[in-house]
């Protein structure tokens, strides 16, 4: 069968573009320093949230040597912690995320970062990053969540170890004079 100059070229060059957004989703989904989000973070009654160990009074709690757990709850149209008080975490630390929302589907997601997940009632989404300096991060809600949606946003600031830790104890003994 004889098969024309053109259209074998035209062959070739599909081919070239199947493979190349085959490639590119590959990357997407399994690339250097991309995780995608599952379900291993569990779920939460949201109707009880206030009650939950963790979701129930939000923030950071220190896991391990450098290792810190974050909970937050997004809801409209504000991110706890995040909008009234920023949340604060140590640079060079590990810290895993657990994010559930306690209305309606929200995102959260750290401006000019790869960390973004989408908030879901009943369900926590798990993801660890680690920030290497010192500084702010915004966040940003990226799913339309209700009239407030253009003002839900919040800060992360990023503070040097030893600074973290006295801001920590604080919160502690504050936790404590409290129960
Ligand atoms: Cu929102």
């Amino acid at each position: 069968m004889e098969i024309h100059a053109y259209e074998k070229l035209w062959l070739a060059l599909a081919l070239v573009l199947i493979v190349g957004f085959i490639g590119t989703i590959t990357y997407g989904a399994a690339g250097a320093g991309i995780e995608m989000i599952d379900d291993e973070g569990g779920t939460v009654d949201p109707a009880t949230l206030d009650q939950h160990p963790k979701f129930g009074d939000p923030g950071i709690e220190r896991t391990g040597e450098n290792s810190y757990d974050v909970y937050v709850v997004a809801r409209q149209f504000v991110f706890e912690p995040g909008t009234t008080e920023p949340l604060r975490v140590p640079a060079g630390s590990t810290v895993t995320f657990h994010v559930t929302a306690a209305d309606v589907i929200h995102g959260f997601e750290v401006v000019g970062t790869n960390a973004n997940t989408m908030a879901i009632p009943g369900q926590v989404s798990e993801f660890t990053v680690q920030f290497e300096e010192a500084g702010e991060y915004g966040i940003l809600c990226n799913e339309y969540c209700g009239s407030g949606h253009h003002v839900m946003e919040g800060k992360i600031v990023v503070m040097e170890q030893g600074e973290f830790d006295s801001w920590y104890e604080q919160q502690q003994a504050q936790g404590e004079a409290e129960n």
